[in-house]
């Protein structure tokens, strides 16, 4: 299979072995002095961070991956970007990025994107990059394949048909695509709230990933992190969130006439499908 059909069908990507040592090094020294500059030398003195300080360094983070000359080389990796350009149809740009040197608390399955539409081009994508080997017991990063597909978009139907205040500003998206944005911010959360409930853990895929590989995942897979089960273990990893550039979007071949509206008229990344959504409604308003 085609990896971008993989990514189409299943949600993620696994690429080996794509970032060096002696770069990953470099960028966890970094990453080590900014913690330090904040008080943090551990899993402990991080996760008892005021909130506001936790804020404050996490800005820090972010300016760190895009500006400290180590973690921007890391980052905007050839292999990365050259990925996400296919996958955008467009150059990628950073839009979050966080670097972690301990387990996390175990974090429920969730989703980080909604109302967008499973198809390419993408607009979204994150990519997870393992800083050291992966150990299983560390608290692993996992996926639910495909829900992006299914889970997701059921979810976001549902959520329009309990908040009629979303319902309307979703009806609002075609003459004003920046409306669009307004519905992410204020309907993401109930989106992903209903997430955790609705995973089969059966279906959860972790993997073995080794220093230097890269899982490149569309945020609306569901996805959360096993229990760790020992604390002993660290579990050095990046997650950077990409988005494709404004205005560098290349031109794709025509879409179906059902997709039209989506991909020509729409330019605030790829809306989830409009069309078909709103001819149900229609039809059932007929009813
Ligand atoms: O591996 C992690 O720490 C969690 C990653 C995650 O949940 C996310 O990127 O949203």
């Amino acid at each position: 299979m085609d990896w971008r059909e993989e990514y189409r069908d299943k949600g993620y990507i696994i690429v080996d072995n794509v970032l060096p040592h002696a770069w990953i090094d470099a960028h966890l020294r970094e990453v080590d002095a900014l913690l330090r500059r904040h008080g943090v030398t551990d899993s402990r003195t991080f996760s008892t961070l005021p909130q506001a300080r936790d804020d404050e360094l996490m800005n820090a983070m972010l300016a760190l991956h895009g500006r400290a000359p180590a973690s921007q080389q890391l980052v905007g990796h050839r292999v990365i970007r050259a990925i996400l350009r296919q996958l955008f149809h467009a150059e990628p740009s950073l839009s979050m990025a966080r670097s972690a040197l301990w387990s996390p608390t175990a974090m429920r399955a969730h989703v980080d994107t909604a109302f967008r539409s499973p198809d390419p081009p993408y607009s979204v994508c994150r990519t997870w990059c393992a800083l050291e080997d992966i150990h299983a017991d560390s608290g692993r990063l996992y996926l639910v394949p495909g829900t992006h597909r299914t889970l997701t978009p059921q979810l976001c139907r549902e959520v329009l048909d309990e908040r009629p205040d979303l319902q309307s500003l979703f009806e609002q998206v075609a003459d004003d695509p920046s409306a669009w944005f307004r519905l992410l911010g204020r309907g993401w959360s109930y989106v992903s709230a209903k997430v955790a409930d609705r995973i089969d853990p059966k279906a959860r895929v972790s993997f073995d990933l080794r220093k230097g590989d890269i899982v490149f995942f569309n945020p609306a897979v569901a996805h959360g992190t096993l229990a760790c089960r020992d604390p002993s273990l660290t579990r050095k990893m990046m997650v950077c969130e990409w988005t494709a550039e404004e205005g560098s979007r290349q031109a794709t071949p025509r879409a179906p006439a059902s997709r039209r509206l989506v991909h020509a008229d729409i330019e605030v990344g790829n809306l989830v499908d409009l069309c078909t959504i709103r001819a149900e409604r229609a039809a059932a308003s007929r009813i």
